[in-house]
């Protein structure tokens, strides 16, 4: 199977609701789709590079050069269309890891739809449906939070993640903890804190918290192996899980107990897989994070959650909390169970629609062999 074309395209959509974290605010969301055609068919990936170097340091732009200067030639070069034998030619080039997944994204939707089945099958996941979370920003005040978490419980979400910073911590815990004390609550600081933080976060055990994600910078393992010692509330990594190999050491360092695992930002589902068996290995329980994608991103990321050791709930949510509109017929819907169904069809298993992506467009390049 032959790769014809390639396209990239740079696309706004507004969200519906501010997304506030540790390190900052964000009205719409700007990312990379990428489109791969071959035999009539087209896989559709999703960049989680953000307009801003703010989550980690790859962004829009860095992405799109690294996709079309490096990943695209190679890709045509050597004639790749398999997934696995693209992520291992890619390897060879450092880092951008989210440039990386969003090709490798859609080469798998491409396989999976060549092959008619859907992509759940091919990774070996066995869940039908998932569990479905839900992440809360920041907001100015703690009236507007505790007004969306109501909503969020009303519409079926068994857990709650907030976003912390310092300064939007532990007073914000206590109110919220007073207004919903059964709730499955946990918190996520992205990297928002140092070491001298570590006797103040302590004190989270007073939340009685699920997990306590990334309190410290990415390459700060020193101060979550700390913290973990002294805290009773488990530790999860985000930002610092970039790569297998960066889980193991952290796992020898004593840094986590739980580990979000991120397609974009650890380079792919091939990686992914990897750090999801590491940790199976060895006990540890992982869960399927989100960067707010498009309904491509999140149905890509709805077929991963599906593998055996995805036994925590997932930021994953249904279309309605992210966009007014999403790219994605029929949108992604949250259960009365609290569960999302994981589509039967070929691929991803939903139709982007064109009109759509054509609306929301703001650059798109082709290329082709
Ligand atoms: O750290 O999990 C994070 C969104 C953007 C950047 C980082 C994070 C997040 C989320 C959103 O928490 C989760 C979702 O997609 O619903
Ligand atoms: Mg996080």
């Amino acid at each position: 199977m032959e790769i014809e074309q390639i396209e990239l395209l740079l696309l706004e959509m507004p969200y519906v609701h501010f997304f506030e974290t540790s390190f900052g605010r964000e009205e719409k969301k700007t990312f990379i789709l990428v489109k791969v055609f071959s035999g009539g068919l087209c896989g559709f990936g999703e960049v989680t590079a953000d307009l801003l170097p703010l989550y980690n340091y790859e962004t829009t732009s860095t992405s799109w050069v690294i996709i079309k200067e490096i990943l695209v030639p190679l890709l045509f070069s050597k004639s790749l269309s398999d997934p696995i034998e693209f992520h291992a030619e890619a390897q060879k080039f450092k880092g951008h890891h989210m440039a990386k997944a969003g090709l490798e994204l859609a080469l798998w939707d491409l396989k999976a739809k060549k092959e008619r089945r859907p992509l759940r099958e091919l990774y070996g996941g066995d869940k039908r449906e998932i569990l479905s979370g839900v992440s809360v920003g920041i907001q100015d005040e703690i009236s507007d939070l505790i007004r969306r978490i109501e909503d969020f419980l009303k519409k079926g979400y068994p857990r709650v993640k907030l976003k912390i910073k310092p300064g939007w911590d532990m007073e914000v815990l206590r109110e919220v903890r007073k207004e919903f004390p059964q709730i499955t609550l946990q918190v996520d600081a992205n990297a928002g804190y140092t070491s001298g933080d570590i006797d103040m976060l302590e004190k989270l055990d007073e939340f009685d918290l699920s997990m306590v994600e990334q309190p410290f910078p990415a390459l700060d393992l020193l101060s979550h192996s700390k913290l973990k010692k002294r805290i009773k509330t488990p530790v999860c990594l985000d930002e610092s899980a970039e790569s297998l190999d960066a889980v193991r050491q952290a796992y020898e360092m004593g840094c986590f107990d739980i580990i979000n695992i991120k397609v974009g930002r650890v380079g792919g589902v091939v990686e992914a897989r990897k750090i999801h068996d590491f940790c199976a290995l060895k006990a540890v329980p992982v869960w399927c994070g989100g960067m707010l994608e498009s309904g491509i991103g999140r149905m890509h990321n709805i077929h991963l959650a599906t593998l055996p050791n995805f036994k925590l709930t997932n930021d994953i949510s249904a279309s309605q909390r992210y966009f007014a509109e999403d790219l994605i017929e029929p949108p992604v819907e949250i259960t009365n169970r609290g569960t999302i169904k994981v589509p039967e069809g070929p691929g991803i298993g939903v139709t982007p629609i064109e009109e759509r992506i054509k609306k929301a467009a703001r650059k798109k390049e082709v290329f082709t062999p």
